[in-house]
């Protein structure tokens, strides 16, 4: 402020004590004072505590957009002077474009955000042009809207899964964000997928944002090695609308041994005749483990459960189905033969690696050309020595007869056509 101030002197002579008395009553005069007023902001009417029109307090949503006006100051000045409003502090994001020498209109230059600041400290400065510059401080507000979707953390996700996990077991915990406030950024989570029912979500409503996978039934190695759950995380929000995220979880499955082996091929039939010699192979039997990432070796053998049993039998490691002792009657016709297949693993129980097949063997009677008769060899041997003494007998009894009867050997000769002289 400024003051001047003018007195006027007292002139003349005086006494002393006239002097004196002048100097009290001088004293005692008011002084005049002539003083240019700093401008100030108008009172608002009927606000208690007071509130002016200064913008302060006011709050605004951080999705304003930028360009608009937000507000119009007014100032007034008791000497009429033309008010000048500038920004010192937060001129970033405020600009202000004067209307007349009282209202001036605020502007946002810059988008405001909640969740990078959700106040600003605006200082005025009012100026009427006579070197009043009077500062003037405020404060507004930024209101949060939904304007950020929930954010998944730590991707990607997966998590491997024995298959002997029992149910109910937690599998995977994860976690999403929301940078908005209370219900913009409160997130609900949901699960879908194709095998979604061997799942289900889990969590604390105390803790928001986070949430765990657990196993609704065991996973099944054999059935399918991969299931992909997809998450959903959505906020809470409606201003201006609800914003919701994706992200999949990826569980693989690691086998265990809990499969018994299976059989291929089946049904195995087998049709021979009772001609089939021992040691012959009729038929091959495969089985293989039903765990099929680490799978264990397979042996196989045969049941002492019928007669089958007592005619064939299965090489342990090959499957080779043979002939083990002479057909015989007792054996024609249909037969089950009872195989199993046994993992080689110590430490399950058999009825957890085995299993059967029935092999179908029907053994039919041999034609007659095809049955292998009694060894008559010797017999022949017999025979064909007993001829041949009989002939050299023969012969031997005819030389006798020539010596003794020489006139009759040629009719003998000729009757026989054998020359016994040319041999001999
Ligand atoms: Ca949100
Ligand atoms: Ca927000
Ligand atoms: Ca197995
Ligand atoms: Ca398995």
């Amino acid at each position: 402020m400024v003051y001047v101030i003018r007195r006027e002197a007292m002139t003349g002579c005086m006494d002393m004590r006239s002097g004196w008395l002048l100097l009290f009553l001088l004293a005692l005069l008011p002084e005049r004072v002539t003083a240019n007023l700093p401008p100030e902001f108008v009172e608002i009417p009927g606000t208690s505590p007071r509130k002016y029109y200064d913008m302060n307090g006011e709050r605004y949503r951080e999705d304003t957009p930028v360009g608009t006006m937000l507000y119009t100051l007014i100032a007034e000045d008791v000497d009429g002077d033309y008010i000048t409003i500038t920004v010192d502090t937060g001129r970033d994001f405020f600009r202000t474009r004067g209307v007349n020498g009282t209202h001036t209109d605020v502007e946002l230059i810059k988008a405001l955000d909640y969740e990078t600041d959700t106040r600003h400290d605006v200082r005025w400065i009012l100026d009427d042009g006579h070197s009043n510059s009077v500062p003037h401080d405020i404060t507004i507000y930024v209101t949060d809207v939904n304007d950020n979707a929930p954010v998944f953390q730590d991707l990607p996700y997966s998590v491997d899964v024995s298959e002997a996990t029992p149910m109910d077991t937690t599998i995977f915990t994860f976690s999403a964000t929301d940078e908005d406030s209370g219900a913009n950024g409160r997130i609900d989570f949901t699960i879908d997928g194709e095998d979604i029912d061997l799942f289900r979500l889990e969590n604390d409503p105390a803790i928001n944002g986070k949430a765990s996978i657990v196993l609704n039934k065991s996973l099944d190695y054999e059935v399918k090695i991969l299931h992909r759950i997809l998450i959903r995380a959505t906020d809470r929000g409606t201003d201006p609308r609800q914003l919701s995220a994706n992200s999949t979880l990826t569980v693989s499955v690691l086998d265990v041994q809990d499969t018994p082996p299976f059989w291929i091929g089946e049904p195995y039939q087998v049709f021979i005749f009772d001609s089939t010699p021992v040691g012959k192979v009729v038929t091959i039997v495969t089985a293989r483990d039903g765990d099929r990432f680490n799978p264990n070796e397979v042996m196989y053998a045969t049941l002492n459960d019928s007669l089958a049993d007592y005619y064939f039998n299965v090489t342990s490691i090959t499957g080779e189905v043979i002939v083990s002792r002479e057909l015989d009657d007792q054996i024609i016709g249909l037969n089950n033969l009872t195989v199993v297949a046994i993992e080689e693993d110590p430490y399950q129980e058999l009825e957890a690696k085995s299993s059967y097949s029935i092999i179908s063997i029907e053994v039919l009677k041999s034609a007659e050309e095809a049955t292998p008769g009694p060894d008559y060899s010797d017999a022949v041997a017999a025979t064909v020595a007993l001829l041949l003494s009989a002939i050299v007998a023969i012969v031997l009894l005819g030389i006798c007869i020539y010596h003794k009867h020489g006139d009759q050997l040629p009719e003998f000769r000729k009757k026989k056509k054998v020359s016994p002289t040319k041999k001999y």
